[in-house]
């Protein structure tokens, strides 16, 4: 009898697999595509609106970028579904545009305004941050997008504001994942002042210098790239100031598995597996993991952000 499960490589050589996804691409064959269910919604870069030229950032990093298809096809967002494909499935009717977001709490100015309009003195930049999700997969992303703190300085945050939160919309008639109670809606996240106005924390507007599709969060999301995937909420219609630390969904739902910091820390175990590597999405489900770097290779920037802090309490 067989012991050990079946290694990947008695069954495709990961160097077979790698080149017969080569020679797919080189083709012209997308193999995002490929795997794509026949009846199913599809997804290309064509068919969103292009942002313009985009300043590039030195805050990107240099590894390759996942494909516009593996991006916009398997995704995390409880609203439109729990598969990875049904955000793409089920996102469809969804309507980002016209969008507001309102301001309030510890802050001078507050109010609800125009999408456009807050977005508006921001110039937009090119960010290319992996996405290390707390399930130990990981992509590589071309955000656009805007630093987080320049927008919230613009609120004027009062000494009382601590922490910053976000909550995404409720909209059950579009979002079918809300019509049950999956989770408790509005999905809510939050962060800590100085972690909000840390330069690597951006507002993102949109994917591969395109407008985000729904399923990545359209038309407002935010990116922390040295925490786990589960704090970068999607669509977002509300930014609060607060003075305490703010309920977040995650953390509320299950709290030995979701802490509210969420760093990625190869370190320390989610209680139910390892985190101390990732499967990178995109390079085939038998290639090797690949290690997960301290603050998800940010240690330089973030750490200092944390001095003090045991990690494996806060986590
Ligand atoms: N509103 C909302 N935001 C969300 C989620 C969600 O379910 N709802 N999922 C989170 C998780 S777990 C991850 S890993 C990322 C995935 O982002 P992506 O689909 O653009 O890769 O979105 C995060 N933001
Ligand atoms: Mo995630």
């Amino acid at each position: 009898m067989r012991k050990q499960p079946i290694k990947s490589s008695e069954i495709t050589p990961e160097s077979v697999y790698l080149n017969r996804r080569k020679l797919l691409q080189a083709a012209g064959i997308s193999t995002a595509a490929l795997s794509a269910p026949a009846w199913g919604q599809t997804t290309i870069a064509g068919d969103y609106a292009s942002l313009g030229e985009l300043k590039k950032s030195p805050l990107s990093t240099d590894a390759e970028p996942n494909s516009f298809e593996d991006i916009a096809s398997y995704n995390n967002f409880y609203e439109f579904g729990l598969g990875k494909s049904d955000p793409l499935q089920n996102s469809e009717k969804f309507k980002p545009k016209p969008w507001s977001v309102t301001i309030d709490g510890e802050a001078e100015v507050t109010g609800t305004f125009a999408l456009e309009d807050i977005l508006k003195p921001h110039p937009v930049e090119e960010r290319i941050y992996r996405l290390r999700c707390v399930e130990a997969w990981s992509m590589v992303v071309p955000w656009a997008g805007i630093p987080l703190g320049d927008l919230l300085k613009r609120f004027k945050p009062t000494s009382k504001a601590k922490y910053v939160t976000f909550e995404t919309i409720v909209r059950p008639s579009e979002m079918p994942g809300q019509r049950r109670a999956t989770l408790d809606w509005p999905y809510r996240e939050g962060l800590r002042m100085d972690e909000a106005m840390h330069p690597l924390a951006i507002l993102a507007t949109g994917i591969y210098g395109r407008e985000l599709p729904n399923q990545n969060g359209a038309p407002l999301r935010l990116v922390v790239p040295w925490k786990y995937g589960f704090k970068s909420i999607k669509s977002i219609e509300r930014i609060s100031f607060t003075e305490t630390e703010p309920y977040t969904t995650w953390n509320a739902s299950a709290p030995q598995e979701y802490g509210f910091y969420a760093n990625v820390n190869p370190e320390v175990d989610h209680p139910r597996w390892s985190q101390a590597r990732e499967r990178p999405i995109g390079a085939g489900f038998f290639a090797s993991k690949i290690p997960t770097l301290m603050f998800n290779g940010y240690a330089d920037e973030v750490a200092g952000l944390y001095t003090g802090m045991d990690l494996s309490r806060y986590y």
